[in-house]
Parts: C-alpha cells; sequence; structure tokens
C-alpha cells in the first residue's frame, strides 16, 4: 500500500482565508446551537452514543428500538436494535398522513427538456403499484433486485418499490458496461432487475436495453427483468420471455395498494457495489434504521434542507451521493427533490443554472469536478440566471481546492451562501465530516470538523495520532448508524479491507480506516489529500486501478499494464495507463485503440484512460512488484524520487520520453 503513495505529493495545502457563515442564513437555519441540538467536546462524551437518539426521532417507527447501539460484536455493530420500521413509509407515506400530499416530492428534468412533477400522492401511486408488480413477478422480502436505470423517475420508484416489499435493491450505475453489470448481478446472486430501452445520451438514443439483454446471457441464473420504454419509437424493442414491459404492469395493478411491511432496523435496505483495493467490485451492504437515520439528520444540519424547500442534488442516483442526498434523506424530510437527466453542458452550458432559476432551487449540491468545468466556462453562464433562490451550495466526491470553492461561493452563492465540503463514502452512508453552515466558520480547501456524533482519527503507520498540519491516515474510531454492515461478499472481506490494518482486537480497539489520507489543523479542520490505495476518483467517481488494469490485460497483445492517476490543473484526476506490448505485437494506435474499446466495454466510458503509454517494460523493484508510485511521478512530471530499489533503472529514461510524446 505504502509503496504506491508516500506522503510526498500529498502536503496540505494553505486554505483559503477563513469566512463567517452570512448572517442571514444563520437566522434561519436548522441547526445553530450545537450545545442543544447536539453534543460536543465534553457533552459528546457524556451523551454519545445516545446522542444519536436525535437523528432517529427525525423517523417513524413501527416499533421503537431498545438499544441505541449495540456493540457486543464488533465489528459488526448494530444501531438501534428490535426497531421496526419500513423506508418508503418513511419517505413517502407519512407525508401524505400530514396532509401534504399535493406538495411536489420530485421534479424531474429530463434531457430533451421533458419536465415531470410527481406530488406526494403520485409518488404514493406509483410505489404501490410498482411495488404489487414486484410482488407479482415473484420477488419476496430479502430478495435482492437490481435496478440499471438512467435518471428517470422509476429510479427512485423502483427504489421506494423495493424499500416497501423489504427486497435490497442493487442500483448499477446506467452508464456502466454489461460487463460490469453482469459482475453485479451475480455477486448478488440477483434474479430480478429492472432496465429500460435506451436513453438519451446528449442529442442521441442509446440503447440500454442491449447491455442488459447481454448481461443476462452471460450469468447463470434466470433474471426476471422489467423494462421501462422510456423512448418509444426512437428504439424500438420487443420484450421476450421472463421481459415485461413497467407501463403495462403499472396499469395491471392501477390503484393497487401494498402494505409496507415492517423491516428491522438492522435488515438490508440496500447493495450498492463499489470499487475496492482489488479487481471485483465490493458489495457494500446497507442497513435500514440506522442508514436512513443518519441521512435523515445529515440531510437537515448539513444540508440544512426544509420541508418547503426545493434541493437539487446534481449526482447520479447510481452512486451513493443519490441514495442518501437525492433519494432517502431529503424524501424522509418531506422536501421537493430535483433530479435531472443528462449533462450540464447539453443543450448548453446553461443547463443548470437555468434549471434552478426556473424551479428556485434553494439548496445546490454537486461535485467539484463540475465545478472546476463551470470556472473553466465562464461566468457569462451563471450570470445570464437569476440564481437568488439559493441559500446553501454543497460540494462531494473529492477535494475541493481554495480557488474552485471561492468561485463557486462568489459567482453561484453570490457570496450570500455558505458552502458545504461534506465529506463521506459508500461505506459510511452519511457525511461525516463537513462544518455545520449556521455554526462553523468556513475554511476554503478544508472540509471541515467531523460532525457531532462523529470521532475522527488522523494516525500514522503505528496508528498514533499525528500532529496538527501532519498527513496521516483517516480513521474513524467509533461507530456511527449509517455505517456499512458487511460486504456481501462477506464479513472477511469486510474485516480485511476496513478494520485489521488499524484495530486491535485483542483489547477491544476498533478502528474503521477509510482508505485516506487528511491532516488536521489547530482548529480541528480537516484537509483531505487523497486515497491511498488502489482506488482513483476521476471526475468524483471511485474507479478500481485493478479493475482497469484487468481490462487492459485481457487485450490480446498486451504484455502488461499498470494504471495510474495524473493530477490535471486545478484538482481532478486523469487515468494514465502504460502498457507493455507482448513482444509479437506492433505497440501502435491499433492496438492503443483496443485498449481503450476493452476499458469501455469492461466497465464503462468514465473509465476510459487519457493516455496510453507503450514502454518495452513495466519498472519493477527487485521483488518484481510494479513501482506505481514511480509510475505517477512520471505521469504529474513531478522529480523522480529514489530509482535505486528497481530491477530495471534503465526503463524510466525511456517511459519518460514515451510519455512525453503521447
Ligand atoms: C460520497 C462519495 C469516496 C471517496 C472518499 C474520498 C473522496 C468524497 C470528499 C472526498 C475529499 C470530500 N471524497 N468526498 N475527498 N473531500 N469532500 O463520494 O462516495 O464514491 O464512495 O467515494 O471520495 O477519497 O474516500 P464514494
Amino acid at each position: 500500500m505504502d509503496d504506491r503513495n508516500g506522503w510526498g505529493r500529498n502536503r496540505p495545502e494553505p486554505t483559503g482565508p477563513t469566512l463567517d457563515p452570512p448572517e442571514s442564513f444563520v437566522e434561519q437555519a436548522n441547526v445553530t446551537d450545537t450545545s442543544d441540538d447536539q453534543p460536543l467536546g465534553e457533552q459528546f462524551e457524556r451523551d454519545w452514543p445516545d446522542c444519536w437518539e436525535r437523528a432517529a426521532d427525525l423517523l417513524t417507527w413501527d416499533e421503537s428500538y431498545d438499544t441505541v447501539l449495540d456493540d457486543e460484536d464488533a465489528p459488526f455493530y448494530e444501531w438501534f436494535t428490535d426497531g421496526k420500521l419500513n423506508a418508503a413509509y418513511n419517505c413517502v407515506d407519512r407525508h401524505l398522513e400530514a396532509g401534504r400530499k399535493n406538495h411536489a416530492a420530485i421534479r424531474w428534468e429530463g434531457k430533451q427538456g421533458e419536465r415531470e412533477t410527481y406530488t406526494y400522492q403520485d409518488l404514493s401511486v406509483a410505489v404501490n403499484e410498482f411495488a404489487a408488480a414486484l410482488r407479482d413477478l415473484g420477488v419476496e422480502a430479502d430478495d435482492v433486485v437490481t435496478i440499471y436505470l438512467p435518471m428517470i423517475p422509476e429510479l427512485p420508484i423502483a427504489m421506494l418499490a423495493c424499500a416497501r416489499i423489504g427486497a435490497p435493491h442493487s442500483v448499477v450505475f446506467a452508464g456502466l458496461s454489461a460487463d460490469a453489470l453482469a459482475t453485479r448481478l451475480d455477486a448478488a446472486d440477483s434474479e430480478y432487475l429492472v432496465t429500460c430501452d435506451g436513453y438519451y445520451r446528449r442529442g442521441d438514443a442509446f440503447n440500454q436495453k442491449s447491455k442488459a439483454d447481454n448481461a443476462r446471457l452471460s450469468v447463470d441464473q434466470d433474471v426476471e427483468t422489467v423494462v421501462v420504454d422510456r423512448l418509444g419509437d426512437e428504439l424500438p424493442h420487443v420484450l421476450g420471455d421472463g421481459e415485461s414491459d413497467y407501463h403495462e404492469l403499472r396499469e395491471a395493478f392501477a390503484g393497487a395498494s401494498v402494505e409496507p411491511v415492517s423491516r428491522d432496523a438492522e435488515d438490508m435496505l440496500f447493495l450498492m457495489y463499489t470499487s475496492g483495493t482489488t479487481g471485483d467490485p465490493k458489495g457494500v451492504v446497507h442497513s435500514t434504521g440506522g442508514y436512513l437515520a443518519q441521512v435523515a439528520w445529515t440531510a437537515r444540519s448539513v444540508l440544512d434542507i426544509r420541508p418547503e424547500d426545493t434541493y437539487w442534488c446534481a449526482a447520479d442516483i447510481g452512486w451513493i451521493t443519490g441514495h442518501s442526498y437525492i433519494v432517502y434523506g431529503p424524501l424522509a424530510l418531506g422536501t421537493t427533490t430535483v433530479m435531472y437527466e443528462g449533462t450540464p453542458d447539453y443543450p448548453d452550458r446553461d443547463r443548470l443554472w437555468e434549471i434552478i432559476d426556473r424551479n428556485a432551487v434553494d439548496i445546490f449540491y454537486t461535485a467539484p469536478t463540475a465545478v472546476r468545468a463551470f470556472m473553466k466556462w465562464g461566468e457569462s453562464y451563471p450570470d445570464s440566471h437569476d440564481l437568488s433562490s439559493l441559500r446553501l451550495l454543497g460540494t462531494v466526491g473529492e477535494p475541493i481546492s481554495p480557488g474552485p470553492w471561492r468561485w463557486y461561493h462568489d459567482h453561484i452563492g453570490n457570496g450570500e451562501c455558505p458552502v458545504v465540503d461534506t465529506w463521506w463514502q459508500t461505506e459510511t452512508g452519511a457525511i461525516l465530516i463537513s462544518t455545520l453552515p449556521g455554526v462553523d466558520e468556513m475554511k476554503p480547501g478544508a472540509a471541515g470538523p467531523p460532525l457531532p456524533g462523529i470521532d475522527v482519527a488522523v494516525v500514522d503507520e503505528d496508528g498514533n495520532a499525528v500532529d496538527p498540519g501532519q498527513t496521516g491516515y483517516l480513521t474513524i474510531p467509533r461507530p456511527w448508524p449509517a455505517m456499512v454492515r458487511t460486504l456481501y461478499d462477506g464479513d472477511d472481506r469486510f474485516r480485511a479491507e476496513y478494520w485489521d490494518r488499524f484495530s486491535d482486537p485483542d483489547v477491544g480497539v476498533w478502528r474503521y480506516f477509510s482508505g485516506d489520507t487528511a491532516a488536521v489543523d489547530e482548529d480541528g479542520y480537516i484537509t483531505m489529500l487523497g486515497r491511498v490505495d488502489d482506488v482513483i476518483n476521476v471526475a468524483s467517481t471511485r474507479l478500481s486501478t485493478m479493475e482497469i488494469e484487468g481490462a487492459i490485460a485481457d487485450v490480446d497483445g498486451v504484455a502488461e499494464a499498470a494504471v495510474v492517476g495524473r493530477s490535471g490543473q486545478q484538482g481532478g484526476t486523469e487515468i494514465y495507463a502504460y502498457v507493455s506490448a507482448a513482444s509479437d505485437r506492433d505497440p501502435g494506435e491499433t492496438l492503443r485503440e483496443t485498449i481503450l474499446e476493452r476499458v469501455e466495454t469492461a466497465i464503462g466510458p468514465i473509465a476510459t484512460p487519457e493516455a496510453v503509454v507503450f514502454t518495452p517494460e513495466l519498472p519493477k523493484t527487485r521483488s518484481g512488484k510494479i513501482m506505481r508510485r514511480l509510475l505517477e511521478d512520471i505521469a504529474n512530471d513531478e522529480e523522480l524520487g529514489d530509482t535505486s530499489a528497481l530491477r530495471n533503472p534503465e526503463i524510466v529514461g525511456e517511459i519518460q520520453s514515451e510519455r512525453n510524446r503521447s
């Protein structure tokens, strides 16, 4: 692990000048007083873990829980033990009962300019009908339903329908390939799939069903499939055996009502595959009670969401951000959540600002990679729209450096909105590190302190806390309600991935390791410095270098491949692939193209390398390990560290000149 990333490049940059949250924001914020609303400092010691009852209080429980935290069987923690609830009930039904059935739940902005609003009543009808249909197809509680849909309303509807009948969903990002879908269907033993005929990518109709068909052909089990007709005549399709049409099913169950299944707090709400340190994606298991409580609490305290708000998280529901902060968190709070299909620059580069303007969006949450793009495109796009409805801005997915942070604050927020830089992961389920926008001062470039109820330790190799300003590993010494419960692939991998490194079970010390490095300053603010494992973060999407290397190595004519991240301008990471061709192959344009195509087929376009650098050999240590750290330095044009451990030091010059040519 350390071979790959020493601390060389990972020094904290100075943060920008500190800013107080605007007075006008503080006056109305959901959380303004941490001494009362949440425990900090001494009170944290006294009140933890019971402070999390405040999060649980945001939910409606069928049966209340006995114990807040059961840590008997660490690291398999249980939260809100013996409590019972249903997530779909909490996100839909209870808002109808509160007389808010005509309130907008989802505002959908389609790629071709289509617009739809689902009130809570409309959402309830859709979820009930589809839940009835799923049951009729044979789905029972605890069956994993895989959902492979783009950003259309049927995606959250399908998720909530699953939640209603107690069937965990496994949403696979629509841009992933047929192979990636097959791996996930297979790993989860999933016998049900919800997909669509196709969708629009920029202006063009794009076939999704053919990817789903190929995936189904390559798994052993039969997969009962529901197809949403998104494109109509644009992309005619025929349904085969084991396939049904979403809209016909809805009609067949028109007006159906399905009693929400009361689930144990610890029952699995969903499964989400994410990149790990090996080629196989990890199936992260999330619970019902702890997950929903903490996403609702953070949506309220960090994103400052209120029921009367129009809130927009411009992520994709195919990743954790969309699960927690487009679907479950906002809907649990009964707010209006906007979802949009498409890209920020189609039909034009003001698409997002136009949506904010038209919908009078109060809160906007996006990724630093998007902010960097907006900055590059220039101020004229946001300037041509009225963004004065905005009250709070947020970012997630990778570090945001002070430059883009300021630009976002000044040009999108008009200097009047606090910006929350929220750190969390697929595994943490909910935000763990961020300023509280109505309480804390902001330091551009630093995410913030751990949230109340969360304990973070930045430690050295031996697990000792590092001094302020020093770089270390980000660990989390105490459990939290929305945490990953285990990996679907097994408890052993769960321990190995997150716990073994910094825990000492003999003395009862358990510490979650995030895979990130960080530094803490004198005020306890945490600056995130990137991953230490084989995961790279490209356009705020987590990818495994091993998975990409595996795909490249599959190409006929490739002898060996190593993939590293290269820092782009203003932050952001690009994928660099170093490839040595088989001795009988010409490492030329044809091979390069085959490699790019193969990665796209195996994973998806998001994983396509920015550059493929051919080299006769990869640099290796005497023990035969690829020196990735060195390849990273070459990709980043950094001064090379010590190369004396290399078996083939002569290769370095060759790679450098090849890289400069490519
Ligand atoms: C929510 C999400 C998790 C990884 C994480 C870290 C990076 C996320 C960040 C951040 C710096 C932030 N990350 N938020 N780095 N500052 N505010 O993105 O989940 O896809 O699992 O990625 O993303 O490296 O470990 P996920």
